[in-house]
């Protein structure tokens, strides 16, 4: 069961990635889509979801076809126009009106392979929008708002790597220069400040920046997807371990965006709101100065070249104790404070 919390009380796999993407695809049609980002090097399908209140969109042909039947009875058709009525009034008050063209909010996990608890996080942020959605008010009210695109799984090849022959692989599986020594860093293979400095050059490095900005297909289909939607007003990049949310740029330690003071302010906002759920502590700072310098990242590009004003980078738990090995017990309780941490941050946006 797919909307259990049981579900995320182990880690899964692409394929069982994938069918819960579906699964949420199919038991809710209204209001969750499927964003095909792209393929990858190995030609695996990498598959995000849309969630978007539904609240204003026409009615469904078969509801239309239903409401006509229903018609054909006038004593009846009189009733059911009361009654409809009243039901549209009463949810009117519920829910704020969904927006014509929504922002949208956009984040994965699985850049990284091996980084297993971004996938299961992501998962779960996703499922608890959509099980919020017309339950809850704070979340449908953010959900008729905003566009919310969750992909679970960006480098769908490296994962799938994890799970068959190893668990400690981090990069992507192209091959390189070096016919023993495949894989690109997908983060530090992005196009702003490509080769500034914490990254390499020599493709059996972990941190290989490719040959050129965008050689790698997972960073190319997310910039080229935000450069087409026009309208992405935040992105998260959710990595494993230390615990911190990390604001750009990561290729040098001196340049501060110059919506620094918003940033920070939305950063620190919810880390707090993460802490107040299991009180876990994440530090807030620009990327250089918080871990080390790394070129190629990530928010470093949707930030300055993608106009993505709240870009995020999260190392999500724990401090190094099991590192990329978090225990399964740790799924849910970082999964739940995460959440807290992504709502406070869109109720933040939402209220500028
Ligand atoms: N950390 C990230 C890494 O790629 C990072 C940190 C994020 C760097 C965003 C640059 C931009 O090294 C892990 N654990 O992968
Ligand atoms: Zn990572």
């Amino acid at each position: 069961n797919f909307t259990d919390n049981s579900f995320w009380a182990s880690y899964h796999d692409l394929a069982t990635l994938n069918s819960f993407t579906e699964a949420m695809v199919q038991q809710f049609p209204d209001l969750v889509k499927r964003t095909s980002m792209g393929t990858t090097h190995e030609g695996r399908e990498v598959f995000g979801m849309t969630i978007h209140g539904f609240q204003n969109k026409k009615k469904s042909l078969a509801q239309q076809q239903e409401d006509a039947q229903e018609n054909n009875d006038e004593v009846n058709s009189w009733w059911s126009w009361l009654i409809d009525s009243l039901a549209a009034n009463r949810s009117s008050k519920n829910h704020s009106k969904p927006e014509k063209h929504p922002k949208e909010i956009l984040f994965h996990g699985g850049q990284h392979a091996r980084e297993w608890i971004g996938p299961a996080v992501v998962s779960y942020i996703a499922k608890e929008l959509i099980l919020g959605y017309g339950t809850n008010k704070k979340i449908t009210r953010l959900v008729d708002q905003f566009e919310f695109t969750i992909v679970p799984v960006l480098n769908a090849d490296g994962y799938a790597y994890t799970w068959e022959h190893n668990r400690m692989w981090r990069k992507n599986r192209e091959p390189t220069f070096v016919p023993f020594c495949p894989g690109i860093d997908p983060n530090r293979n992005w196009g702003y400040k490509w080769n500034n400095g914490g990254s390499s050059s020599n493709p059996c490095s972990e941190a290989y920046q490719g040959p050129e900005p965008f050689a790698a297909k997972e960073p190319k289909m997310i910039a080229d997807y935000i450069l087409k939607k026009g309208n992405v007003v935040s992105y998260i990049d959710f990595h494993a371990y230390s615990q911190l949310w990390m604001s750009p740029f990561g290729a040098d330690c001196t340049s501060i965006p110059k919506d620094n003071e918003d940033i920070m302010e939305a950063g620190m906002g919810a880390a707090k709101a993460l802490k107040d759920i299991h009180g876990t502590k994440f530090a807030v700072g620009s990327v250089c100065n918080i871990i080390y310098q790394a070129s190629g990242g990530s928010l470093d590009w949707t930030y300055a070249t993608g106009g993505v004003k709240y870009s995020y980078a999260v190392e999500l738990r724990d401090t190094g104790r099991h590192g990329f090995l978090l225990p399964e017990d740790q799924i849910l309780p970082s999964s739940e404070e995460t959440f807290a941490g992504v709502l406070h941050l869109s109720n933040f946006i939402r209220k500028r």
